[in-house]
């Protein structure tokens, strides 16, 4: 069956004023309906078209394939960022606290650390909150690539294309990331992947 791409868990305008009807439009509707459409067209008739989502992503960058690790890549990593976004949600409760408390010092600790990883990423790419063994750990990947790729299991993940904030940040980054850390993770959501 050929990958689909999901539907938004909400309406274009529900993350207003922080993430803007326009960018998710665009966002959802053309960039990852695009990396879908390419990807289907890159395993139709392959061994890959048999394959999880996850298994694509882990052996194309494996395989060195730069095609899969693009498209299947911007796959998997939209559509865990749909899902992991909620407006004013509030802040981590719970054993994600917890763990987040004991890594990192404390939420605040994780938000700098996270913000400073994202910002950092030079170009395109993704800022990750993953756990690495059992441990809560940041890390940052350029353009399609994600943590599955590099063995460790992201639990949220801020997308830092500029196509994700020119719109409502232009080249303001270092807003759109703290905005989305005090406004948009639906830190519930992140909690269930921990579990
Ligand atoms: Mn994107």
């Amino acid at each position: 069956m050929a990958f689909e791409l999901p539907a938004l868990p909400y309406a274009h305008d529900a993350l207003e004023p922080y993430m803007g009807r326009e960018t998710l439009e665009l966002h959802h509707g053309k960039h990852h309906n695009a990396y879908v459409t390419t990807l289907n067209n890159l395993v139709e008739g392959t061994e890959m078209a048999k394959k999880s989502l996850d298994e694509v992503v882990v052996e194309g960058f494996k395989a060195g394939n730069q095609g899969l690790v693009n498209q299947a890549g911007q796959h998997w990593n939209h559509s865990l960022f749909w899902p992991i976004m909620k407006k004013d949600a509030g802040e981590p409760q719970g054993e994600l606290r917890r763990r987040i408390e004991h890594d990192f010092g404390s939420v605040d600790k994780m938000k700098e650390t996270f913000k400073a990883t994202a910002v950092g990423q030079f170009g395109s790419g993704w800022g990750w909150l993953v756990l690495d063994g059992d441990k809560l750990d940041v890390m940052k990947t350029p353009n399609g690539e994600n943590p599955l790729m590099h063995g460790k299991t992201p639990l949220m993940g801020i997308d830092v294309w500029e196509h994700a904030y020119y719109l409502d940040y232009r080249n303001r980054r270092p807003d759109y990331v703290q905005a989305w850390l005090d406004h948009l993770v639906n830190w519930e959501e992140v909690e269930k992947r921990l579990r």
